[in-house]
């Protein structure tokens, strides 16, 4: 594990954005561990979190040309992101969005910010599971003229998808494109592991992982 997913753990949990406990998730699988993103709600974490995605992104080397941010939580992780790439790295980050409803007047479509048609394009989302969410996302992008150069996420919890693969892989062979993560479950375990306050919580990980894992 590198040094900046160390802070971006420790950051997460100050903010209680990775907390321990009993949760149900959107597949109904029932988890010792959420992480949840919408709770990098001020100024100083969103620029904490830009500045890690930021660091992920340049680390992989994916060429790409407008970043996508999916509504509604891909909307401040993809425009934070977007302005520390800027700031940090000197890439000018074309940014997009979607609204989940259909506007009739003014602008109109779903799509707000930069356009995405014949463009190389970075989805940014908070975390895969199953990969459901991920998948609904294409088509917008089809629709728009673009060509999916990747994905880059928060967390990568390290579950199986649809069938036997993780979702991840399926997501990475069904559609030829990397997902990055900046840390995945793995990183979760390593770092719980050497923190004597949460080593109670390495079984019920591990033992979920076996359950759901790949
Ligand atoms: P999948 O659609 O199954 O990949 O789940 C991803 C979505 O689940 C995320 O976009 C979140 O809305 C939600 N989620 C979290 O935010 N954090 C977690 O730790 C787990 C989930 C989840 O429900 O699986």
């Amino acid at each position: 594990m590198l040094d900046y997913q160390k802070d971006f753990i420790n950051f997460a949990l100050s903010q209680e954005v990775l907390r321990f406990g009993e949760f149900t998730l959107k597949s109904g699988r029932t988890s010792p561990y959420f992480f949840n993103a919408g709770l990098f709600n001020s100024g100083e974490a969103l620029v904490q979190l830009g500045k890690s995605y930021a660091e992920t992104i340049i680390r992989s080397e994916i060429e790409f040309d407008v970043l996508f941010g999916p509504a509604y939580k891909g909307i401040p992780l993809g425009s934070a992101t977007a302005a520390m790439l800027a700031e940090h790295h000197k890439k000018p980050t074309p940014f997009a969005f979607n609204r989940k409803e259909v506007k009739a007047h003014g602008e109109g479509g779903q799509l707000v910010g930069a356009s995405m048609q014949g463009k190389r394009v970075l989805i940014i989302d908070d975390v895969i599971t199953a990969g459901t969410a991920i998948r609904e996302v294409l088509p917008l992008i089809e629709e728009a003229g673009g060509v999916v150069a990747g994905v880059v996420i928060a967390l990568n919890r390290q579950e199986r998808g649809q069938g036997d693969r993780s979702a991840i892989q399926e997501v990475e062979q069904d559609l030829g494109i990397p997902v990055i993560n900046i840390i995945a479950l793995a990183d979760v375990l390593e770092f719980a592991s050497n923190q004597p306050e949460l080593t109670q919580h390495v079984d019920a990980i591990k033992a979920y992982h076996q359950a759901y894992g790949v």
